[in-house]
């Protein structure tokens, strides 16, 4: 499908998404949240796609928030819509079943800091910056910023952030667990491919599962996520993959996983 406002390319088992309006930083406006919508499930669809990596178009800016103009006509009612909208969105992401890769080349802040918080490992680039700067405008996240936050980097550092408005660069991001790994920007995608061409090579049923148990678990007891990690393993262990990655040890070679 034609898109407006993203560019959607594959390579051998994986999708790169970028975000395309760069002459604003990538802002999220409505029309761009209905294009990455209907990429997502595209992709969903797609069993030749097994990782997705999502970047921002241009040098500066990876999303640069939810897109400010457009914003400042909200009424009451179209805010509550658009906020939720932005975030079945994002959890759509999260819950997409394949590994999702931020690639942060720029500025992630508002609801770009919480589009690469829904995705499932965030890659920064050097010259990467984050920020929730939505109390600076007289709001507050509203793409589950509040939620997804304090679950990565904890409680004090996700008030700090949220309350002070200030930006943080990539090291500091490395250091509070808010991204997974920083690098050269002119690297930023080749390492962002080598890493989805790993996750590509590996079991999907198993990293499905895998992230259903974290993703799920999070949100339960231990003793409930155990029970729900003992049960998706029984079912991971019913697969083809299983039996090929078992016996490719055995057998001292590289396992073909066909996602069966
Ligand atoms: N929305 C709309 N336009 C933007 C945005 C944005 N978020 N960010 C940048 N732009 C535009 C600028 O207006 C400018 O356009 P123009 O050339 O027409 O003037 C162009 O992009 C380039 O930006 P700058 O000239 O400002 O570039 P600088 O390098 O000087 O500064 C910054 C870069 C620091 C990133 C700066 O642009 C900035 O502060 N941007 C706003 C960042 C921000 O506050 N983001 C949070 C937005 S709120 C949000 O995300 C809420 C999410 C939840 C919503 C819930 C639904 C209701």
């Amino acid at each position: 499908m034609a898109y407006e406002h993203l560019i959607l390319e594959r390579e051998t088992g994986v999708a790169i998404v970028t975000l395309n309006r760069p002459a604003v930083l990538n802002a999220l406006n409505l029309a761009l949240l209905r294009d990455l919508d209907h990429a997502i499930t595209e992709l969903r669809d797609d069993d030749s796609v097994r990782v997705v990596i999502l970047t921002g178009a241009g040098e500066k800016a990876f999303v640069a928030g939810a897109d400010i103009k457009e914003l400042a006509e909200l009424t009451p009612v179209a805010g509550k819509a658009y906020a939720a909208a932005g975030q079945r969105v994002f959890a759509q992401i999260e819950q997409l079943g394949k590994p999702v890769i931020a690639a942060v080349n720029g500025y992630a802040l508002g609801g770009g800091c919480e589009l690469a918080m829904a995705c499932t490992i965030r890659l920064a680039s050097e010259t990467a910056r984050f920020g929730q700067p939505e109390v600076k405008l007289g709001i507050i996240p509203g793409f589950a910023g509040t939620q997804r936050l304090p679950r990565l980097v904890g409680k004090g550092r996700a008030m700090e952030l949220i309350l002070t408005g200030t930006p943080i660069d990539a090291a500091e991001a490395y250091r509070i667990g808010l991204v997974n790994r920083v690098v050269p920007s002119p690297a930023l995608m080749t390492e962002a491919r080598a890493l989805a061409q790993a996750l590509a090579a590996s079991a999907p049923v198993a990293l499905r599962h895998a992230m259903e148990a974290i993703n799920g678990g999070l949100e339960m007891t231990v003793a409930d996520g155990c029970v729900l990690e003992a049960t998706l393993f029984g079912l991971v262990a019913s697969t083809d993959d299983m039996r090929e990655g078992t016996r490719a040890f055995v057998e001292k070679r590289k396992a073909t996983f066909t996602g069966r």
